[in-house]
């Protein structure tokens, strides 16, 4: 019985990987010092879990930016404006490679985009908080294969003396990933292009092969989604055809987050060596599911018995109990983690400030890597071998079950006496309407924004210097004071409608709140990557939530005394907080969300009490929490909308709630939306021409919109006439008395100067439209 894992997250204990790639970018770190940072997080990351008693060690899970990248670049399908663009403007550096055909800039280029050259779409890795680079192919592409990077890593893990399993994206995973190119048909089917996919990965596997891997994974995410016949044909012949060669490297094909479902008897069937299945949360489903099909004779079973994407220390009882089973259903069963750790903060001993009795409750990716040795270690000998091991685990357990920190009777109590009336406004959205329209006095085609303005490096060095000391809490107050009587000063002059207070006390929409609300840890290392360079520090749901103080009342009150417009009272829902946190294990996400939305509701009551009458509760993740399998989709959303109902819905019927959500893709949930009951929502929507406000309408959406006229991802200000032209298209969807006026989302990645110029033009535009409307 082998103990291994799916991948380790990349960026070092201290975001080495990040300095150095952005130290790179900014021509402060050469080509050379970045290559010899990335292999010595590599040997770090090995040599960690080799003494963690790691059996078998990922190869090619590092990536200078994204694996799905790195695939495009494996498989040759680089776009021909990115290597225009680097071949246009030869940098000294493009020495580094990252793979033989693919210059390190033309790697990057890719990634961030070039002044000529659009970026690769960058979109969420299936229902985590990871985020990949879309592959854009097409008829014409063209696939070759360059193994460089899979070769050198797997050549750099052999040299240390480890047993190493390179792991890539699988074939038909990477071809369900892309979109069409531009210029390519929206219905274009990227599964055509199977047939010329496969003799790529032929080669990157014999290469593999040849530099000595006797395994080779490949990742197969995908197959957990509901799939359509002709995809699981798809699956079934690319596996057929990799399984065949004589001289291949044994076959691992790995699915996670979820069950294999229909996928499940097509793999078993497939004529490679194994297989890697998640039997954690929801995927737990592929234990009947792999006995149904009569199990996996003569193969290798590798059981992710550890979930990879929780911080929650492992139930050894139950993992043994499911391991026993898998014994009987394979050749040879091995322990894994559920997916890759990389989802996961790298070590829970680098936390100082996590109270030692939770502490023991957490497994970070390197727990998490001892724990995987431990259940192999007892599957293989015999629990007595491990028999200290249990006895802690279930004493952890059992602390965790019984304490006071995770259980608040008071919060128990209120949570299950919540009835559907205190989920519902007293009035319906038509005499809402009215009394909103006769307290707030707006003009058709109100102004807004969505919440945050720009952080400045100012408000930023003022945060870390009360970190530090070097500034008290009244100075730092002082300065977040003043940011805001500059932020209500410019709008005012601006002439927006409806104001906002800008957010500046706020470090992340997440994490602001989490630092309020008992129940909720933070951690001070606990990195996750985001995306590229970008991280986050996810906090983790850990026991019952209460809100012991209001959290945001008092700066919106100060702003609110600055001006006799309405200043939004801004809020993160109930959903969000769940995504974007490390969420319980141990109840449901409807009462982990219940409880935080009762906790939100009391601040929305406290808002509306100091005289808010705009409160917006933003939900950008209700999209992206959305269950892999469209079986999980009702339950889901029934939890999710009730719980952005029992926050919003305690205030009087004059008091305009307002809701925001951004990374598209409303189409799936348009009745969620209607179901928020929100007054108002605002929505990213200037890329895509208004194309949302058209769903909506078409969907019979009743209440008011604001489709974003203002695209707040890249610094360039829109004109007046622009804005005009978006917003003439929104009328169109949408009658003038129900359309709102407003950026895509928040500004606070953006400079002062475009945001400025952009804002007056967004309310020049409002009174053109305004004045060439008839009078009602
Ligand atoms: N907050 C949280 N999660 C998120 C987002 C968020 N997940 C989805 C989406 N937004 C991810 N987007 C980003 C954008 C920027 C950064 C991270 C994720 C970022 N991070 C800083 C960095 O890596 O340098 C660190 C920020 C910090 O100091 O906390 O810039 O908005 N929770
Ligand atoms: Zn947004």
């Amino acid at each position: 019985v082998r103990a291994t894992v799916h991948g380790y997250p990349r960026q070092g204990q201290h975001r080495e990987l990040k300095k150095a790639i952005e130290g790179y970018w900014k021509g402060r770190v050469t080509a050379d010092a970045l290559r010899d940072t990335a292999a010595e997080l590599r040997r770090g990351n090995w040599r960690q879990l080799a003494e963690a008693g790691v059996h078998e060690v990922p190869t090619g899970d590092f990536s200078y930016y994204d694996h799905v990248l790195d695939t495009t670049v494996m498989v040759g399908a680089i776009p021909a404006r990115h290597r225009a663009a680097v071949a246009a403007d030869p940098s000294p550096s493009s020495r580094l490679r990252s793979s033989r055909g693919c210059p390190i800039d033309v790697y990057f280029a890719m990634a961030r985009g070039t002044q000529e050259a659009a970026p690769l779409e960058m979109t969420k890795w299936f229902d985590t908080n990871y985020h990949y680079l879309v592959p854009e192919l097409g008829p014409e592409t063209v696939f070759t294969a360059d193994s460089t990077k899979q070769v050198a890593e797997l050549r750099e893990a052999l040299a240390l003396g480890l047993t190493a399993r390179p792991v890539l994206v699988g074939p038909v995973t990477y071809l369900l990933l892309s979109k069409p190119a531009p210029g390519v048909a929206a219905d274009f089917d990227p599964l055509t292009l199977l047939d010329r996919l496969l003799p790529v990965y032929e080669e990157v596997l014999a290469d593999l092969r040849a530099a000595g891997a006797a395994w080779v994974q490949l990742d197969e995410p995908a197959l957990v989604q509901d799939r359509s016949p002709a995809v699981l044909n798809a699956a079934a012949r690319a596996y057929r055809v990799l399984g065949t060669p004589a001289d291949r490297p044994k076959l691992l094909v790995a699915a996670y987050f979820d069950r294999l479902g229909d996928a499940l008897p097509v793999l078993a069937k497939a004529p490679v060596d194994g297989l890697a299945l998640d039997f954690t949360g929801a995927a737990a489903a592929n234990l009947g599911e792999l006995a149904a099909v009569g199990g996996l004779p003569g193969k290798r079973l590798v059981a992710g018995v550890v979930n990879g994407r929780n911080v929650w220390i492992n139930d050894f009882e139950k993992s043994l109990s499911t391991l026993g089973t898998l014994l009987g259903l394979a050749d040879r069963v091995d322990v894994s983690s559920s997916c890759s750790l990389l989802h996961v903060p790298l070590d829970v001993t680098a936390e100082r400030d996590i109270d030692p009795q939770i502490a023991r409750w957490l497994a970070f990716a390197r727990q998490k890597a001892t724990e995987i040795v431990t259940l192999a270690r007892g599957l293989e000998r015999g629990t007595d071998t491990i028999a200290a091991e249990l006895a802690a685990n279930r004493a952890a357990l059992a602390s965790r079950a019984g304490s006071a920190l995770t259980y608040d009777p008071a919060v128990r109590a209120r949570a299950a006496a919540v009835t559907d009336a205190d989920t519902r406004r007293s009035q319906p959205y038509a005499e809402r309407a009215a009394a909103q329209r006769a307290q707030l006095r707006l003009p058709l085609l109100p102004t807004t924004t969505i919440g945050s303005f720009p952080q400045t490096t100012g408000l930023r060095t003022a945060r870390a210097d009360l970190r530090t000391g070097r500034i008290d809490s009244a100075a730092y107050e002082e300065r977040i004071a003043a940011e805001i009587r500059d932020v209500i000063g410019f709008q005012e002059k601006a002439g927006i409608d409806v104001l906002v207070h800008g957010e500046p006390e706020r470090n992340d929409m997440v994490q602001y709140f989490a630092e309020r609300l008992a129940g909720y840890l933070a951690t001070q290392h606990g990195w996750v990557q985001s995306y590229g360079t970008r991280y986050v520090r996810p906090p983790i749901l850990a026991g019952d939530i209460s809100r012991p103080e209001p959290m945001t009342a008092r700066w919106t009150r100060y702003a609110q005394s600055l001006t006799d417009r309405p200043v939004k009272g801004m809020l993160t829902g109930p959903v969000t907080m769940l995504a974007w946190s490390f969420v319980r294990d141990d109840q449901s996400l409807g009462d982990t969300a219940r409880q935080v939305a009762l906790a939100l509701r009391d601040e929305v009551n406290d808002l509306e009490a100091a005289g808010s009458s705009v409160i917006q509760v933003d939900e950008p993740a209700l999209r992206e929490t959305l269950p892999l399998r469209a079986d999980g989709h009702a339950a889901y959303l029934a939890w999710a909308t009730e719980a952005f109902r029992l926050t919003t819905a305690g205030v009087r019927p004059d008091t305009q709630i307002h809701t925001h959500m951004c990374y598209a893709e409303f189409g799936d949930i348009l009745r969620a939306i209607d179901d928020l009951d929100a007054d108002v929502i605002s929505l990213e929507a200037a890329r895509s021409h208004m194309q949302v406000a058209g769903e909506l309408a078409g969907a019979g959406y009743p209440r008011e919109v604001g489709p974003g006229v203002y695209d707040i991802h890249s610094p360039r200000v829109p004109s007046a006439q622009e804005v005009v032209a978006l917003l003439r298209k929104g009328l169109e969807a949408i009658p003038a008395e129900r359309l709102w006026v407003n950026p895509d989302c928040g500004l606070k990645t953006r400079g002062w100067p475009e945001v400025t110029t952009s804002l007056e033009n967004l309310v020049a535009a409002a009174r053109e439209i305004r004045a060439g409307l008839p009078a009602s």
